[in-house]
């Protein structure tokens, strides 16, 4: 067994050694490399040895050192005063008040009052693991993350279609001949390795296909093939007589469903209502143009789909990701080269299935997670079984979720809430304790966004800076936790820590004897590994630890993933093989690789078979014959898409104003029609009112945005306690939003739609 080859990195201080690390600003996570002066990123540049960025980065990644140096970073816990203002405790003080006040919820009115929310951002999953532990000390049950305001609806979507909501696709770009991107800019947004290198070799190669729909002329439609600027929120129409090109002119692949997939015949019974001249003037998309864009999907050797938040945070959310998918599944692009593939996975983001429903509305629960427009009604109610506190790690949602005021009404009206993070966010304001976390370049880390085939990709982070003095990882919080919570004592991990100091082998061995001795213990796995393996991985590198147990369920699934790999052994030694490669490939490793039929062995339907047909959203898909988009009331006649990527944007993981080196731009962007019948040129101030709030700010005059439709960027309107002069820092998007408008299914958030009026101030 090796020891660590890092051990004695943690402390590098050598300002010419380049670090190996990550970018943590998008869930692509490229691989970086950095140099440091004393607690400073001096320069970033991509990491050629990253097998899935291979050098790329955008420009982003260059300016990280606002993050690790952000504005209002923590130092010290603080406790809440009476009058709301903050006091710095200790961390013995501090974890003894927050198990304590979390054990009296729990004691007086049960631990699943006790609600989690995040546990990971963009770039750190670690945290969500390690909770894990704490939430079965005092036996909480719900949860959620930002995924429930996103991805659930399609996550369900993929259940149905391919037997469990674990079958999640992976688009293939890289080899595609045809790339479609519905509500997606990856210009901007990434969500796949080398977007803009992969995205140009499409565009400027006449053999590829690149096609876009999107209501905005993004970076990505100037270049695209086939623009479909479709009407904001119309996307169902125009997706529903795409399907009905396919079926009713002969371009679906017959013998290919034949052989593949189950229903056919009640699908083209159900897209029999669609008019397809009606319907693509409802979607405000010429019909040729529409039937060129089918014609060149179906007549490619392969296409690839990535829908994202264009429709998924729109009306008709998961609708519209089933229409979406059974564009490539109706042309055989499932389970090929350069189409869609089940893809493994590490790690986890989402726990559990869609069992049960939130306490006090009765919501579905999917992937685990309780729709996050639902939070608030699930405290602010006297229900004998609302939420009375709540954990809240590495998230802001008081400023990501749906409307901010009624998040922070219902914080307010906890019993008890502690906030885990960096930096005095907006939710950490709203707190009774804050902890502070050591950033992600001061511990191990890693992301679980590992959604690639046919090879996938994971990276563990080593540290490169001590932790900022006063902060611990959530490794240790959650431990101190658990060990003042009672969880497990000294006896409990004398023999895995006795097994540890033997070796791997030894410590696998007592691992799985020990967990079936005390079952009790497995409840604690990654606080017990950090404990008792940690030690032995060198001082410093306790939190890898984590990683050789999520090793080890890896190989347990899919064995033949990790050897096409490279991996070697079997058994225990095939997963402690695969965990050494993790522990010591600095620049992020391949953990599997599959062939293109792997797909089908993924499936989970129990013929292996695609389910073509969508009870639940079948009723839905008929109404929209006898509805149009283009019926609105008169109140609010533009329709605005709250929270765009742009060069500039990274959630809210960045707090500097100064890290944009131009002016912000943080405007609101307007057609020049629009902006000419208003009176105003660019830069000139409007009046922006939704039915939840308003607000004043300047507009961008823009051709790219069609008349009726204006932008806001996402992650603006921070407020920093430490800056002085908080002008200019743009429009906090979700005091905008309302907590209503959302999918009747999933319950995901219409953040792209949402009704506005203007004037001019
Ligand atoms: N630069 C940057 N990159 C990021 C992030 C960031 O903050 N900044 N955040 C990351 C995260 S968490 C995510 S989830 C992804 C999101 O990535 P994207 O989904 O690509 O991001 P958005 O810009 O919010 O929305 C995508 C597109 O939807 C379009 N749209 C609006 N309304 C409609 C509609 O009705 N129909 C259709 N078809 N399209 C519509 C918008 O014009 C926009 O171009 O980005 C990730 N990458
Ligand atoms: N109106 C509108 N709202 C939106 C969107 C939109 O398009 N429009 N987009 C939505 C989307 S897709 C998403 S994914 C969400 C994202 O919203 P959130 O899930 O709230 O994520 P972030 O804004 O990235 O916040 C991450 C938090 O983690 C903290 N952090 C960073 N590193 C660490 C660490 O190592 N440890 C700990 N403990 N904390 C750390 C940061 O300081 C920050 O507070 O926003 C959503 N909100
Ligand atoms: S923001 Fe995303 S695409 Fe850009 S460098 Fe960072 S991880 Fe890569
Ligand atoms: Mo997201």
């Amino acid at each position: 067994m090796s020891h660590s080859s890092f051990a004695n990195r943690t402390n590098a201080k050598d300002t010419s050694e380049w670090h190996q690390t990550a970018c943590m600003l998008c869930s692509i996570n490229c691989g970086v490399e950095i140099k440091i002066d004393d607690r400073r990123i001096t320069r970033v540049r991509g990491d050629k040895a990253h097998p899935g960025s291979r050098g790329y980065t955008c420009e982003k990644a260059l300016r990280l050192d606002h993050y690790q140096n952000g504005k209002d970073r923590l130092s010290a816990p603080l406790r809440r005063r009476t009058d709301g203002t903050y006091e710095e405790i200790d961390w013995d003080t501090a974890i003894r008040e927050v198990a304590a006040g979390l054990a009296k919820v729990r004691d007086e009115h049960g631990g699943e009052k006790i609600f989690y929310y995040g546990g990971g951002a963009q770039g750190n999953h670690l945290p969500g693991g390690f909770s894990g532990a704490t939430r079965k000390a005092l036996g909480m049950r719900y949860q959620s993350n930002a995924l429930a305001q996103e991805k659930t609806g399609e996550f369900w979507v993929d259940g149905q279609l391919y037997g469990a909501m674990s079958c999640h696709t992976s688009p293939d770009f890289h080899h595609t001949d045809c790339a479609v991107f519905v509500g997606k800019n990856p210009w901007h947004s990434h969500g796949f390795p080398r977007a803009r290198v992969t995205l140009k070799e499409i565009s400027n190669d006449p053999g590829r296909h690149l096609i876009v729909i999107d209501p905005r002329r993004t970076e990505t439609a100037d270049l695209a093939d086939i623009h479909l600027q479709v009407r904001p929120g119309a996307d169902a129409w125009l997706l529903g007589a795409m399907l009905k090109i396919l079926v009713g002119e002969g371009l679906a692949d017959r013998k290919w469903l034949a052989r593949h997939a189950n229903r056919f015949d009640d699908l083209t019974e159900m897209l029999s209502i669609v008019d397809i001249e009606q319907w693509c003037e409802k979607a405000g998309v010429p019909s040729a143009e529409v039937r060129h864009a089918t014609t060149t999907i179906a007549n490619a050797k392969s296409c690839a789909i990535f829908e994202d938040l264009g429709i998924q945070m729109a009306p008709h959310s998961t609708l519209n990701s089933w229409l979406e998918k059974l564009i490539y599944i109706l042309t055989g692009n499932f389970g090929n080269k350069g189409g869609m593939n089940l893809h493994t996975r590490m790690g986890k983001l989402a726990g559990g299935g869609s069992r049960g429903q939130s306490p006090v509305g009765g919501h579905r629960i999917l992937g685990g997670l309780i729709a996050c427009n639902h939070i608030p009604g699930e405290i602010l109610t006297d229900h004998p079984d609302r939420f009375r506190a709540m954990i809240v790690e590495s998230s802001n949602p008081i400023h990501s979720l749906a409307d901010s005021q009624r998040m922070r009404e219902a914080f307010g009206a906890l019993d008890f809430v502690v906030v885990i993070d960096v930096a005095m966010t907006e939710t950490a304001r709203e707190a009774d304790y804050v902890l502070p976390a050591c950033s992600q370049y001061e511990k191990w880390e890693a992301t679980f966004f590992t959604t690639e085939f046919p090879d996938n990709y994971f990276h563990l982070r080593q540290p490169i800076f001590e932790p900022l003095e006063g902060t611990l990882t959530e490794a240790e919080i959650h431990r101190r936790l658990c060990r003042e919570l009672g969880a497990y004592d000294d006896e409990d991990l004398e023999p895995l820590k006795a097994a540890a100091a033997q070796g791997r082998e030894a410590y696998g061995e007592a691992f799985f004897a020990t967990l079936a001795d005390n079952p009790e213990l497995g409840k604690y796995t990654p606080v017990v590994l950090y404990e008792t393996l940690g030690p032995a991985l060198g001082e410093g590198n306790e939190v890898a630890a984590v990683m050789w147990g999520l090793s080890q369920i890896f190989v347990s699934q899919d064995p033949e993933a990790a050897r096409r790999a490279g991996i070697e052994g079997e058994g225990l030694a095939l997963g402690d093989a695969l965990f050494e490669k993790i522990f010591t490939s600095s620049s992020g490793m391949v953990f599997s690789t599959d062939p293109y039929e792997q797909t089908w062995e993924r499936m989970r339907t129990p013929d292996h078979k695609i389910n073509l047909m969508i009870e639940e959203l079948q009723e839905e898909f008929i109404s929209l014959a006898t509805t149009d988009p283009r019926d609105q009331t008169d109140d609010y006649p533009f329709v605005l898409s709250a929270g765009e990527r742009r060069s500039y944007t990274a959630n809210t993981a960045i707090r500097d104003p100064q890290w944009r080196r131009k002016k912000p731009g943080t405007g609101l962007r307007i057609n020049p029609e629009d902006a000419e019948s208003l009176g105003l040129d660019d830069g000139g101030k409007v009046r922006l009112t939704t039915k939840r709030g308003e607000t004043v700010t300047e507009i961008e005059i823009s051709s790219t945005l069609q008349p009726g439709h204006v932008s806001l960027p996402n992650g603006q309107g921070l407020t920093y306690p430490s800056v002085a002069d908080d002008t200019d820092l743009g429009i906090s998007p979700n005091e905008l939003t309302s907590e209503e408008d959302r999918d009747w299914f999933a319950g995901t958030p219409w953040h792209k739609h949402v009704r506005a009026r203007l004037e001019k101030v």
